[in-house]
């Protein structure tokens, strides 16, 4: 079953809570002294099935100017709008100042119930042209003798059958509009739940504590989950009912950034008399509950009435918030309206060049691919530090050691840099003898390595000139051969009684022949390894220590 959850709105007395009764058969108006004085002070809430099987969900508002911002508290999360103007008394300062209120927090869905016109035979103009309610049905009604009530509810129903439900992004956030003990079991919070499901059990996060989800209920229905856009009444455990208070945010914990900074648009109202400027004390009406703020505005010092501009508002107590958020900026002091618009950015101090795709996601809400490792980054912020890298790598290398998580992920998309035994270098300037087939070839066979046929002489040249290569009599013996052939006559001397070893034992034991042992002992002489004596050979000074 698919819910609406439909705000009432317009002046005071004008008959809201009367058709929110008529409608639903519940009298919104909970509180004796409402009652008694025939007066909405706070919210009141009221469902009913209409007749295609939609449910409706009522947040009916006080129309008295001195309790606006309990009015505010109401529209935050709603889906559409009743618009109750009394044809008694026609368009009034709290039907001007209502209509402003919704369409600055962006609502596109209305009616308009034109109610007590069994009082009267005159029709009020109703100044809604360039407003979301121009064209908007307009529903005569007359409570007492219930005239025009089943019109309404028909073209209620016919209204939300054109509004969208409220979307579920996966994303839970509840603005609580009451938070009560409710005898036996606890805490319950209330509020419009947008955004996502929740479900009992859920850990959430709300006022700083850390809370899970006993019970859940919603019009009048206990379910073991509810779908965004419903009304909805909480049973948490893990925090008292008065360490929750109106205004205060049930969401998972880690899902949100919690911000105390943002930017925003703001568009000032038409009938302002004055700039907006960073002087006043500001109050900006965000879900359900109203916050203090400074407000800076950015680019030019003031946004004139009827302009639009951006602002960056502080807040004392951090929010989950997030882009497309909306609000109401009031200003205390003179108790008017000064405009709204929605949120921006709600992390505009650091530097977002690199971004984490999760914590991305925190801020706005959406999930992008990360475009390197786990971070999204724009593509010239991706070429500067591929210029950066290269610079700083050279022609000497760099050692990757010293590169953070972020570096290394650069050096990957870095197709001309080679990374050997830990140090970047650009490909170019590699070792053009690493992994050359001849020395790998020299290194295969040690003792008749094969000669350089076919290959540079420059690369010889070089192979010689760093040791890597030795050559005696036009034979050319890997470094690691002339090691290997060190160590084998160290071997065989120390395993013998006499001191000295023949040509024909060395080559035997190193499996070679004349042609390349005696360039070899050549080697191994001239090195100090072996000296000759006559036909044999005995230890030299460097003959290796085993
Ligand atoms: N004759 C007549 N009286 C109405 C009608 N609607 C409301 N009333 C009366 O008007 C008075 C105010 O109605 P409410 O429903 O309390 O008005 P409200 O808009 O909810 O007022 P606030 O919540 O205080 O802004 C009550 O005495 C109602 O009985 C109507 O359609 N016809
Ligand atoms: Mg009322």
């Amino acid at each position: 079953m698919t819910w609406h959850v439909v705000a009432t709105a317009g002046h005071v007395d004008h008959g809201k809570s009367t058709l929110v009764h008529a409608l639903t058969g519940t009298d919104p108006d909970r509180w004796a002294e409402e009652k008694a004085r025939g007066l909405t002070i706070d919210l009141g809430f009221a469902s009913t099935v209409l007749p295609s099987g939609r449910g409706l969900a009522f947040v009916d508002v006080p129309g008295h100017v001195r309790f606006l911002r309990n009015m505010l508290a109401g529209v935050g999360a709603i889906d559409a709008c009743l618009f109750v103007v009394a044809a008694t008394e026609g368009w009034k300062p709290q039907s001007e100042e209502h209509l402003r209120i919704v369409e600055l927090l962006g609502i596109e869905h209305g009616i308009v119930a034109l109610t007590k016109v069994g009082l009267t035979d005159d029709r009020p103009v109703l100044p809604l042209a360039g407003t979301f309610l121009e064209g908007a049905p307009v529903v005569e009604v007359d409570a007492p003798t219930n005239r025009g009530v089943d019109d309404l509810r028909a073209a209620i129903d016919d209204l939300l059958a054109r509004t969208p439900t409220a979307p579920d992004r996966d994303r839970p956030r509840l603005w609580v509009d009451r938070s009560f003990a409710a005898k036996g079991s606890g805490t319950v919070v209330t509020g419009t739940l947008t955004g996502g499901t929740l479900r009992t059990g859920d850990e959430l996060a709300v006022a700083g504590h850390r809370v899970r989800v006993r019970a859940l209920q919603s019009h009048a229905e206990h379910l073991e989950a509810t779908p965004p856009g419903r009304r909805v009444a909480v049973n948490l455990v893990g925090v008292d009912h008065h360490q929750v208070e109106r205004g205060h945010a049930l969401v998972r914990p880690g899902q949100w950034h919690e911000t105390t900074v943002l930017d925003a648009t703001l568009h000032v109202l038409d009938s302002l008399d004055h700039d907006v400027t960073r002087r006043g004390a500001y109050v900006a009406h965000i879900g359900s509950g109203e916050h203090p703020v400074t407000v800076r505005v950015l680019g030019p010092d003031a946004i004139p009435p009827g302009g639009t501009g951006t602002v960056r508002l502080r807040l004392a107590r951090a929010l989950p918030l997030l882009p497309g958020d909306r609000y109401v900026l009031r200003e205390s002091g003179r108790g008017e309206t000064v405009g709204g618009g929605a949120v921006v950015d709600v992390a505009p101090t650091t530097s977002r060049e690199w971004i984490d795709a999760d914590e991305l996601e925190r801020l706005t809400g959406e999930r992008h691919a990360p475009t390197l490792g786990r971070w999204v980054v724009d593509d010239t912020v991706l070429e500067r530090a591929r210029t950066d890298l290269r610079a700083r790598i050279g022609d000497d290398g760099l050692d990757v050691a010293r590169l953070d998580e972020r570096e290394r992920a650069v050096l990957a998309t870095l197709e001309d840099v080679t990374v050997d035994r830990g140090i970047a270098r650009p490909t170019a300037a590699a070792d053009p003898l690493r992994d050359h087939p001849w020395l790998v070839a020299l290194d295969a066979q040690p003792f008749t390595p094969p000669p350089p046929d076919g290959v540079n002489r420059d690369i010889v040249r070089e192979a010689v000139r760093r040791n890597l290569v030795v050559e005696r009599d036009g034979i050319y013996f890997s470094a690691s051969a002339v090691d290997a052939a060190a160590r084998t006559v160290a071997r065989i001397l120390q395993d013998k009684a006499d001191a000295d070893i023949s040509v024909a034992e060395l080559r035997d034991a190193l499996g070679t022949t004349r042609k390349y042992l005696l360039p070899l002992l050549g080697i191994l002489d001239a090195a100090g390894v072996t000296r000759r004596r006559g036909e044999t050979r005995i230890a030299g000074p460097r003959l290796p220590r085993l």
